[in-house]
């Protein structure tokens, strides 16, 4: 197959070792100015910025290959369908998957983790039957499951968070029973950080006879995820979060759960025959996508991957662990800031929600943003936990890979600005 490559795109296996100030070259947007100011980026929880590399896979995807895939006995068909079945292969070796074919690409988490409750809990789950959830869920991993309950009488339970935003494995021991079928976890909060014991969790839940779903949506990113070590059963994360193109998500399943699960969506490519009577289905995982799948996308989504495996995904949390650390300093010496979640640097991921005192998140984030520096603010499709914290909502800074402790200095100060803005204009 002929790749041309591009003289102008830096070479992904020259990004070993972590070398913070060529990794930022790699992100162009990063020089961009917003309001006369530098750019702070401190939102990649909602979704990342991409490298030149992963912008130029697209382009050339584009440019030298474009055709559908599994369709054509044409050069091109068959080229774009080798890179597209090619990330699959990525995707395993990212997660410690057992097949390719257990990787069904989607259109992102939320897809990932519908497919789960539609396809496979739909079927074979009833009343008395329960669920067991976590208070800090996204809506996500809330919502689906109570259009189960509400449609075959499903239960659904919940783990408490504690009110440092953690999960209390005792309070799960009396949630998790011999009547759960599933356990939904999320395995970092995208709302207040606290990375959650999915091992101990998922242990909980297999000795009950259930199967464990997790919500990868913010660990993926960021540090070595196993399945195997995690102990799940399916996995659900975004390539938009990890440096991939919006648009593209995995939901892997280990082959057996995939068997039992049905495909949601018909259409062409998932089945094996159809006549005007019945239709079979193709194998897994073509069985589980329908229609003419996202795959220029999914192309780029595998340079996003060589990317993240190239820095190692070790190296990106050892670098997020330092901001966490620095970020933990330099936050909680702005006067009036209520810091939400773990206390300890190791059980957060890259998330700071936090509350500025008589001043609203979304007015911090307005602030924030004419001083050059791009948060979050809201309920970030987490209003349990808002509720759970007694607000409505927060204001929140994340990193990623291509953050920098200055960055974090800069958040701390434009906060300090902000809060004297609101204090003099109150007095
Ligand atoms: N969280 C945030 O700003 P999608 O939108 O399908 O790619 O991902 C949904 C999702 C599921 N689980 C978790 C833990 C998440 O953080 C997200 C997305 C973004 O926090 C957008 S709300």
């Amino acid at each position: 197959m002929t790749v041309s490559s591009d003289p102008l795109t830096p070479d992904i296996g020259a990004r070993r070792p972590f070398d913070i100030a060529a990794i930022r070259r790699d992100f162009p947007i990063l020089r961009r100015r917003i309001e006369g100011e530098p750019l702070v980026y401190l939102d990649s929880a909602a979704s990342s910025q991409r490298p030149v590399q992963v912008l130029a896979e697209l382009t050339r995807f584009y440019r030298d290959h474009n055709a559908n895939v599994h369709r054509g006995v044409h050069t091109l068909s068959v080229e774009a369908t080798e890179l597209y079945e090619g990330v699959r292969e990525k995707v395993r070796a990212l997660i410690g998957g057992a097949s390719e074919r257990e990787i069904i690409f989607t259109s992102g988490t939320t897809a990932s983790i519908n497919l789960v409750a539609h396809g496979w809990a739909r079927a074979r789950l009833g009343p008395g039957d329960e669920v067991v959830i976590s208070e800090i869920e996204h809506h996500s991993n809330i919502v689906p499951w109570q259009m189960l309950r509400d449609d075959r009488g499903v239960v659904l339970r919940v783990i408490p968070m504690s009110p440092d935003g953690t999960l209390d494995l005792d309070a799960a021991r009396a949630v998790i029973g011999p009547r759960t079928r599933l356990l939904a976890i999320t395995q970092v909060s995208n709302a207040l950080g606290t990375v959650v014991p999915v091992r101990e969790l998922a242990d909980l839940a297999h000795d009950a006879g259930a199967l464990v779903l997790v919500d990868g949506a913010q660990s993926v990113p960021h540090m070595p995820v196993d399945v195997n070590e995690l102990g799940a059963d399916l996995l659900a994360f975004s390539a938009h979060k990890m440096l991939g193109p919006t648009g593209v998500g995995v939901l892997w399943g280990r082959m057996e759960v995939l068997e039992s699960m049905r495909p949601l969506m018909g259409g062409g490519d998932m089945i094996l025959t159809v006549s005007l009577e019945r239709s079979t289905w193709n194998e897994i995982p073509h069985r589980f996508e329908a229609g003419t799948p996202n795959f220029a996308d999914v192309v780029a989504f595998g340079t996003a991957i060589d990317y993240l495996r190239a820095l190692g995904l070790d190296a990106v949390r050892r670098h997020e662990l330092d901001l966490i650390d620095h970020g933990l300093a330099v936050l909680g010496d702005v006067p009036g800031l209520t810091l939400h979640g773990p206390r300890d640097a190791h059980r957060r991921g890259g998330v700071f929600s936090f509350s500025l005192e008589g001043v609203h998140p979304h007015d911090v984030g307005q602030l924030l943003n004419s001083q050059g520096v791009a948060v979050r603010a809201g309920h970030h499709c987490a209003q349990p936990v808002m509720e759970s914290l007694g607000v409505a909502a927060t204001t929140r800074a994340s990193v990623y890979l291509y953050n920098t402790r200055s960055e974090l200095d800069a958040l701390s100060e434009a906060l300090r600005r902000t809060a004297r803005f609101f204090g003099d204009a109150g007095s």
